[in-house]
């Protein structure tokens, strides 16, 4: 397996309730590395655009207004196989279905606000990285 880069996101809920350090660390205690981070608030044009694919779902007026209530921390995770790895540390979509020990089983309040986003493949990685840090940010 290669290394890896994957989009990571704190959401709101995370940043809210001072949960970011702690789902560094389950980060981390995976392996992967923390190799771009910043903290910003989504504009709803920005958010709309990050979740086009979902623009026709029943939720996703939801999903963007949830977005956009507070601040999240953006990253880039690096590591081996980074992308189904982080899959695997965040758990299931819906907490409720999540694994012990993963960031949703842990921290997560409900389907909407669960805590944090990863990317779901290559290319939607690489998009969402180059939609939220410039070369010079992301430090391997
Ligand atoms: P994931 O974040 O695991 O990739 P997704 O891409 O299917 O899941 O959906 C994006 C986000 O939208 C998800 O993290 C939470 C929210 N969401 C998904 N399904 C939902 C639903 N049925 N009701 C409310 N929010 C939902
Ligand atoms: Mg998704």
């Amino acid at each position: 397996m290669a290394i890896e880069h994957t989009f990571s996101i704190l959401k709101p809920d995370a940043t809210r309730r001072n949960l970011t350090g702690a789902i560094n660390a389950l980060i981390e205690k995976a392996g992967l590395r923390i190799i771009a981070q910043k903290r910003v608030r989504f504009t709803r044009e920005q958010a709309e655009t990050f979740y086009a694919v979902h623009k026709a779902r029943p939720f996703f007026g939801e999903l963007v207004d949830t977005m956009i209530s507070g601040p999240v921390v953006v990253q880039v995770l690096e590591g081996e196989d980074a992308i189904k790895k982080y899959r695997d540390v965040l758990g299931a979509t819906d907490p409720a279905k999540a694994d012990p020990g993963t960031i949703r089983k842990e921290f997560a309040v409900s389907l909407g606000e669960n805590s944090a986003h990863g990317s779901d493949a290559p290319e939607t990685a690489a998009v969402e990285i180059a939609q939220w840090f410039s070369g010079n940010e992301i430090v391997g």
